[in-house]
């Protein structure tokens, strides 16, 4: 494609209503008239006047017209009619046949958690305050050596913290991981545009205000980037696909891949995991059956009638929290890049965005929102599978986000859990772990993952290992 001459350029913006963009061109040195207008020839300024009258000026109902919502079927973790160890033989033979890739996605501002810094940088482990991204480099590395082949792990930045992300590997050598087994790739950016008019903001006179266009940015992101060419040359058919917020997260796990590639009711294209909800107000996506085809709905598109419902026992009607794990197939990521009839939907979110004032040329910090900021969630990419399967896993095993600067969903929280879960994976093999009247655990346990990835990789270690009450242990 042929890059537009400025006068083209001048016109197509006028063409659709943001010629305001050039409001100070003229007055901008030669490197900053360059600089700005590099971003808006990258703009996809075809779609904007679309977007603008869909997403921006007017609100798009997220909620369904459907009437037959139903809570997605599950395979549940205490249900005995399917054979769990049927399906961890065939994941594990994926993850010895080199079949299968870790996919991080860290590209995410982190506003909640006031964090200065790429969120896989913080510090997240109970005792040693390892920070997530090695929680996750050593769990690869020892999931690597348990089942003979390396593990090569995707990791999805955005401009904003790339090369911070990519500093702070470097200068930790990759927490071990051989350096070609990790790549990094930045997700595209969206314009964020003004609530009222639809005029794209400018953050400075010579920058767009932007936003990262959220994980479902991941599927363009992985094709460009010539990652989804890397994998299929390196043979790889699966992505164990995770947030860079859950310490927890069972980096590959076998029945999980087991379950997406073999069982009889999934298309492999893409599955889930779920959890019970902690209650109807838990800011998880749930998961839904709409016309008989499962997806995620956002918690915050869930109406509450529907979120607060319950069954004739008292138990919420739709239960299945989504924790944001899923495995996906890299034929239906290529698939879903290719095709545009796989394009995501874009979410609309309202936020307060600093930018200069056109009509003083002062740069403005709003106290309330005023810009609209639009991103593509992955997870909607489920409906469009033939036949999308959910496991359910329990909470305490898999769940431990890092979201907040205090309380629920905190980094206290996270570690209280990580020390929890330590604590049962060493009492079921055998170790005594004191715990207080109230059944809570009466020491600090931090368990790294080259240590044990899973409870039985603690047997041959356990009559070693003794817990004093109170005590703080690093194993
Ligand atoms: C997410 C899910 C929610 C639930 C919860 C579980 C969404 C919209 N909601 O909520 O349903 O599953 O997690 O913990 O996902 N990210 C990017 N690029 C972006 C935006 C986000 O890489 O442009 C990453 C971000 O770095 C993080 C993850 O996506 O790893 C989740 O982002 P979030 O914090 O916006 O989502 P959250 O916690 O509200």
């Amino acid at each position: 494609m042929s890059t537009p001459s400025f006068p083209t350029l001048t016109q197509a913006l006028a063409s659709i209503n943001q010629s305001h963009l050039l409001t100070y061109y003229p007055s901008l040195s030669p490197d900053s008239q360059s600089k700005l207008l590099a971003q808006i020839k990258a703009l996809d300024l075809r779609h904007i006047p679309k977007w603008v009258s869909e997403y921006v000026t007017a609100k798009p109902d997220a909620t369904t017209a459907s009437t037959s919502i139903n809570p997605a079927p599950y395979y549940a973790i205490h249900d005995t009619s399917w054979d769990r160890s049927k399906y961890a033989k065939v994941g594990e033979q994926l993850l010895r046949d080199g079949k299968v890739a870790a996919f991080t996605v860290a590209g995410g501002q982190g506003t909640r958690l006031g964090y200065d810094g790429p969120k896989g940088c913080y510090p997240a482990t109970p005792i040693t305050n390892k920070p997530l991204f090695q929680v996750f480099a050593e769990g690869l590395l020892a999931a690597g050596r348990k089942y003979g082949r390396p593990i090569p792990w995707y990791i999805m930045t955005s401009p904003l913290n790339h090369a911070q992300t990519v500093a702070f590997f470097t200068q930790h050598s990759h927490f071990g991981l051989n350096a070609k087994d990790v790549k990094f790739f930045e997700q595209g950016v969206m314009p964020s545009f003004d609530m009222v008019s639809g005029k794209i903001l400018l953050a400075a006179k010579d920058e767009l205000a932007t936003n990262p266009d959220g994980h479902g940015g991941a599927i363009r992101a992985l094709d460009i980037s010539g990652s989804i060419a890397d994998m299929q040359s390196r043979g790889i058919a699966y992505l164990s696909y995770f947030q860079v917020d859950n310490p927890s997260v069972n980096i590959v796990d076998p029945v999980f891949l087991g379950l997406h590639a073999a069982a009889p009711d999934s298309s492999g294209e893409m599955s889930s995991k779920m959890v019970r909800k902690a209650g109807p107000d838990e800011k998880v996506g749930v998961f839904v059956s709409i016309d008989g085809r499962t997806q995620v709905m956002e918690y915050s598109d869930m109406p509450p009638a529907l979120s607060k419902a319950t069954l004739a026992d008292g138990s919420l009607k739709f239960p299945g929290g989504s924790i944001a794990i899923h495995i996906i197939s890299v034929e239906f990521l290529s698939r879903m890049a290719s095709d545009a009839r796989f394009a995501l939907p874009f979410h609309r979110a309202e936020k307060k965005v600093p930018h200069v004032d056109l009509s003083t040329g002062n740069l403005v910090n709003p106290e309330r929102p005023n810009a609209v900021k639009l991103e593509k969630f992955i997870f909607d990419a489920l409906p469009l599978c033939k036949n999308s399967l959910v496991y359910e896993t329990d909470r305490l095993e898999e769940f431990a986000p890092i979201k907040n600067a205090t309380g629920t969903d905190s980094a206290e929280s996270s570690k209280d859990l990580q020390s929890t879960r330590a604590a049962r994976w060493l009492e079921s093999v055998g170790v005594k772990v004191p715990r207080h009247t109230n059944g809570t655990v009466n020491a600090l346990i931090e368990l790294s993952p080259l240590t044990a990835i899973a409870p039985e990789d603690l047997k041959s270690k356990a009559a070693s290992i003794k817990i004093d009450p109170g005590a703080r242990i690093t194993l």
